[in-house]
């Protein structure tokens, strides 16, 4: 255990801390942060491999008191070290996905073309082995009795995270803030695409008996099939609905508990930050006009806590910084709406 005693929540947070300046060893720490350092299959723009360094960096910043939870830190947050060996892999598979696309792009078919073919069976295999290595670490932290909010990368990271939850939890809901439906089969090809990881979820997790997904704008004919086939399982505030709820005088207290009413007991929060607004994540790789205040979806966690419903896991994905110093306000955002998953989940 690590001696915390002259620790001052009120003074700088100091480098040489871990994330929110915070003492904490993994030992000492209710809650563990996997990063995930990986953008193989981002269909855009890029940047979101990088991001945990950033979102560390700016969580520097952030004042420790929070008025929704304000003794939450002192049960311990800790951040794992980014693994150098998982940012190579993204970086040589990143190169291989990229000539794929733009092969792609260039009207090329790749089934017909060995050489796309061999390298897009490469990615595809590489990011299996990623959502593996991402189960195994999540699976022995939650044996372990943690916490465990995972940092991405890009939004197809969280899959292996959510199949170790169903190791623990018979029956839960995903509760998904996104730009975006990521129902896609295989987008581009990619079986693991950043695209399809809702798709990916319903797939593989039948312990996820609801997935509600809050601020999608952006999709198409095969994913709104999804939805409407889906019996339930799958319920979409829309941007445009909630929208038009809102002009005509839904209150967003009226809204929010529509949307923690669809949700089960134990629920897992995807934080993609494309969600919100983009003037508040302007470099994350598919931004979509439209989307939430910071405060309007910490309201929704705030009523989320107060329902007396529990949240069990939860990732922040697509931050991204568009500077190699990560300066700007992407880093800044997704620090403060960590703090707020860290503060709700412990
Ligand atoms: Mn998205």
């Amino acid at each position: 255990m690590s001696d915390n005693s002259n620790f001052n929540p009120n003074s700088i947070g100091l480098s040489s801390n871990n994330i929110f300046g915070l003492p904490f060893s993994k030992d000492d720490a209710a809650l563990v942060l996997l990063p995930v350092p990986w953008e193989v299959t981002v269909s855009y723009r890029i940047g979101t491999a990088e991001s945990p360094y950033h979102i560390f960096e700016a969580s520097l910043q952030v004042d420790l008191y929070d008025a929704d939870k304000p003794n939450a830190w002192k049960k311990g947050i800790y951040m794992l070290p980014v693994d150098e060996n998982i940012l190579a892999i993204n970086d040589d598979l990143r190169e291989k996905a990229e000539s794929v696309l733009t092969y792609m792009v260039e009207g090329g078919i790749v089934e017909e073309d060995e050489e796309q073919s061999n390298l897009l069976a490469e990615v595809n295999a590489g990011c299996a082995i990623l959502c593996d290595w991402v189960y195994d670490q999540t699976f022995e932290l939650l044996k372990e009795g943690k916490k465990v909010g995972l940092i991405g990368g890009d939004h197809s990271t969280p899959l292996g995270y959510i199949q170790a939850l169903a190791e623990f939890h018979k029956d839960f809901g995903i509760l998904q803030i996104d730009a975006h439906a990521d129902l896609r089969i295989a987008y581009e090809g990619f079986n693991y695409s950043h695209a399809s990881i809702m798709y990916n979820v319903l797939d593989s997790v039948p312990n996820v008996s609801k997935l509600v997904q809050v601020g999608i704008r952006d999709y198409c004919d095969e994913e709104l099939d999804i939805i409407n086939e889906s019996n339930g399982r799958v319920k979409t505030f829309f941007d445009k609905d909630i929208k038009k709820m809102q002009y005509e005088g839904a209150t967003w207290k009226e809204i929010c508990t529509q949307i923690v009413d669809s949700l089960p007991q134990h629920i897992y929060i995807s934080f993609d930050v494309d969600g919100l607004d983009p003037k508040l994540c302007p470099n994350t790789g598919t931004p979509v006009p439209g989307g939430f205040e910071t405060e309007q979806l910490f309201y929704l966690l705030n009523l989320i806590h107060s329902s007396g419903k529990e949240i069990i896991g939860f990732d922040l994905n697509e931050v991204a910084c568009g500077t190699d110093d990560g300066e700007g306000i992407d880093a800044i955002v997704g620090a403060r709406v960590l703090y707020k998953l860290c503060n709700f989940i412990i």
